[in-house]
C-alpha cells in the first residue's frame, strides 16, 4: 500500500512551523511499523509556494524550507533501509510562473521557448486587458480565467490552475524531451516512480475553442494525442527499468473505459489511474455545494470501476489526498462514532481489488478542522472561492476544503501535536489530545492497530490482493457488502455505514463464519453502528 507525505504538514524538524524532509526521515520507523510498502512525497522542489508546491519553478532541487538534495538522498536511503520505495510527485501540466524555462518564454514572441507554453493574441476584435478579451471562455479551477495578459507582449497565456501556473506546451517535442530528461535524473538518483499530477489534462485540443457555460474540461481532458504522449513517455523513461518503478496518473474526469486502456500492462502507459467519481458523489453544481452521500451510489460506482478493472488494468484505492476532506467526516460520523466508522471505513477500502493509499492522519482517524472564518484558510482554491463567493460560502468552506486535510500531523498531545516547536503555518486540530500517534500506538484498538491489521492481512492473504470481487446488496442504503474470492478462499465483507444497528439478509447465517477481521473484537448477529467484520467462508 501507498502512504501520501504531504510533507508540508508532516513533521517540522527546525521549528519553522513548516514540516520538513528531515522530519519525514525522523518518522520512518513510525511508516515501517504501519506497514508502508511505498511513501508518496507531495511537491518538495523549488517553488512560489502559491500553490503549495504544485507550482514548481526549478524541478532538479529542494524548496529551501524543505531542505537540500543531502536532506533528500538521506530520506531516500533511510525508506530503502527499511525495504520501503519513495514516488516523487510529478508537476508537469503546467510549472510556476517563477520557472526559467517561462521567465525565457514570455520575454519575447520570438523566444526560442515561447512555444513551450500556450500564448494567444486577444480575441479578434477585443482590445487587450478589456473583458472577454480572453482567447476562450474557460474558467479556471481556481475561479477567474484561464487566461492571463502578459503586458510585455500584449498576448495572453493558459492556467488552467493559478495565473502563477502556466500550462506547459505538450505539442512541442522540445518540452516533452525536458520532462523525459528531468524524470529520468529522479529515478537514476533511486526514486521508484512517480504519482504525476492532473497528467490527462497534458493533451489538449490545439483549436482551443470556447465551451458552453465556460467549463472548458472538454477539450483539455483525455486529449487527441493523451495516450501517444503516456507511451512516448514510458519509452523515454521506464521501459528499460522494467518492473523497477510504480506510476500512478491523477486524472479528474476519467472513465472505466478510458482507465481500461491507460492501465492495461500490455500498452505500457501508466500503472494506476487515481479517478474521481467517488469523490465527487456528494458534490451539488459545485463542490462547495455538498450534498448527503447515498451509500448505493457509492456502491454503483466502486462497483463499477472493480468490474471495469477485473480483467485489464488495476485500481487505485483513495478516500483521501491532500485535496479531499477527511473521509471520517464526510462519510463517517466524526463524533460518537470517530473509530468505529474510522475502521470501517478503512476496512472497506483495503478489501477491494486494487492498491490502496494512506494519507498522513487517516490511520489515525484524523477529521476536518473546526474551521470558524473564513480568514482561517491558506489554500489558494478555498481563498479564491471565498473572495468571490463571501462569508456565505462559509459552510461549503468547512466541509469541502482542501485546507481540512492539510493541518499538520497529530503526533501527540503536547502543544501543535509534537507538529512543531514553533508556530504551526495552519493550525493544529484541537482534538489532537485525543487524536494523535502516541495514544494510538498505545491503544491496542485503535484506529492505527486496525490500519496495520489490514495492511498485515494484505501482506498474508494473497485473496486481498488477486480475488475477484463481487458486490453484494448492490441495494441496501445502509450496508456495504461484498465477498472476494481466490483458488479455494472467499472473504466476506460487511460494513455497516448507519448509526443503526443493522441484520443484512445474504441467505445463509454469515455471522457462523470465521472472523478474520474486524472493527469490533467479537462477532453477533447484527451489525453494531458502523461496525466493519471481515469473515472467510
Ligand atoms: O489536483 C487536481 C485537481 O483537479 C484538484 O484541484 C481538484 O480538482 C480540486 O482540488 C477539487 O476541489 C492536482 C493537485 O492534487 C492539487 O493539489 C493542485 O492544486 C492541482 O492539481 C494543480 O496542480
Amino acid at each position: 500500500m501507498v502512504y501520501q507525505v504531504y510533507p508540508r504538514s508532516f513533521a517540522d524538524s527546525d521549528g519553522d512551523g513548516v514540516g520538513d524532509l528531515r522530519g519525514v526521515e525522523s518518522k520512518l520507523d513510525y511508516l515501517a511499523e504501519l506497514g508502508v510498502d511505498v511513501l508518496w512525497l507531495s511537491p518538495v522542489y523549488p517553488s512560489p509556494q502559491d500553490d503549495n508546491g504544485y507550482d514548481i519553478s526549478d524541478y532538479r532541487g529542494i524548496e529551501p524550507v524543505f531542505g537540500t538534495l543531502d536532506d533528500f538522498d538521506r530520506l531516500l536511503a533511510g525508506v530503502h533501509e527499511r525495504g520501503m520505495k519513495l514516488v516523487m510527485d510529478l508537476v508537469v501540466n503546467h510549472t510556476s510562473d517563477e520557472h526559467p524555462w517561462f521567465v525565457e518564454s514570455r520575454s519575447a514572441k520570438d523566444n526560442p521557448k515561447r512555444d513551450w507554453y500556450w500564448w494567444r493574441p486577444p480575441r479578434e476584435g477585443v482590445p487587450a486587458g478589456a473583458p472577454g478579451a480572453e482567447p476562450t471562455n474557460w474558467t479556471s479551477f481556481f475561479t477567474g480565467p484561464t487566461w492571463e495578459l502578459d503586458e510585455t507582449t500584449g498576448e495572453y497565456y493558459l492556467h488552467l490552475f493559478s495565473r502563477k501556473q502556466p500550462d506547459l506546451n505538450w505539442e512541442n517535442p522540445q518540452v516533452r524531451a525536458a520532462v523525459h530528461e528531468m524524470m529520468r535524473w529522479w529515478l537514476d538518483r533511486g526514486v521508484d516512480g512517480f504519482r504525476m499530477d492532473v497528467i490527462n489534462m497534458i493533451s489538449k485540443d490545439t483549436a482551443l475553442p470556447d465551451s458552453p457555460g465556460g467549463d472548458g474540461s472538454a477539450h483539455y481532458l483525455h486529449g487527441p494525442r493523451l495516450h501517444e504522449f503516456l507511451r512516448e513517455m514510458h519509452r523515454e523513461v521506464f521501459a528499460d527499468r522494467a518492473g523497477a518503478t510504480m506510476t500512478v496518473g491523477e486524472m479528474p474526469g476519467v472513465t472505466v473505459e478510458e482507465a481500461r486502456l491507460l492501465t492495461d500492462p500490455a500498452r505500457a502507459e501508466v500503472d494506476m489511474v487515481f479517478q474521481f467519481e467517488h469523490v465527487q458523489l456528494d458534490h451539488g453544481p459545485a463542490k462547495w455545494d455538498r450534498t448527503g452521500l447515498d451509500l448505493r451510489d457509492l456502491k454503483a460506482t466502486l462497483g463499477r470501476w472493480q468490474a471495469g478493472l477485473a480483467d485489464v488494468g488495476w485500481n487505485s484505492l483513495y478516500w483521501n489526498n491532500h485535496d479531499q476532506p477527511r473521509v471520517v467526516s464526510r462519510f463517517g460520523d466524526d463524533g460518537r462514532y470517530r473509530v468505529e466508522s474510522a475502521k470501517m471505513l478503512a476496512t472497506v477500502l483495503h478489501l477491494h481489488r486494487g492498491t490502496p493509499f494512506i494519507y498522513q492522519g487517516e490511520e489515525l482517524g484524523m477529521t476536518n478542522y473546526p474551521f470558524t472564518s473564513a480568514a482561517q484558510f491558506r489554500d489558494i482554491e478555498s481563498v479564491n472561492h471565498h473572495a468571490l463567493a463571501g462569508d456565505v460560502a462559509l459552510p461549503g468552506l468547512r466541509a469541502m476544503s482542501r485546507d481540512n486535510a492539510r493541518t499538520p500531523m497529530q503526533w501527540d498531545a503536547s502543544p501543535n501535536a509534537g507538529f512543531t516547536t514553533g508556530t504551526p503555518w495552519l493550525p493544529v486540530n484541537p482534538n489532537h489530545t485525543e487524536v494523535n500517534a502516541a495514544a494510538a500506538r498505545a491503544e491496542t484498538d485503535s484506529v492505527f492497530h486496525h490500519y496495520r491489521a489490514l495492511i498485515a492481512l494484505r501482506h498474508s492473504e494473497p485473496t486481498v490482493v488477486h480475488g475477484d470481487f463481487t458486490m453484494l446488496l448492490p441495494d441496501d442504503p445502509n450496508v456495504y457488502a461484498f465477498s472476494r474470492s481466490h483458488r479455494d478462499t472467499e472473504l466476506l465483507v460487511l460494513a455497516n455505514f448507519s448509526p443503526k444497528e443493522q441484520r443484512p439478509d445474504l441467505g445463509f447465517p454469515w455471522w457462523d463464519a470465521h472472523l478474520v477481521l474486524g472493527s469490533h473484537s467479537d462477532g453477533g448477529t447484527t451489525l453494531r453502528p458502523w461496525e466493519a467484520r471481515v469473515y472467510r467462508r
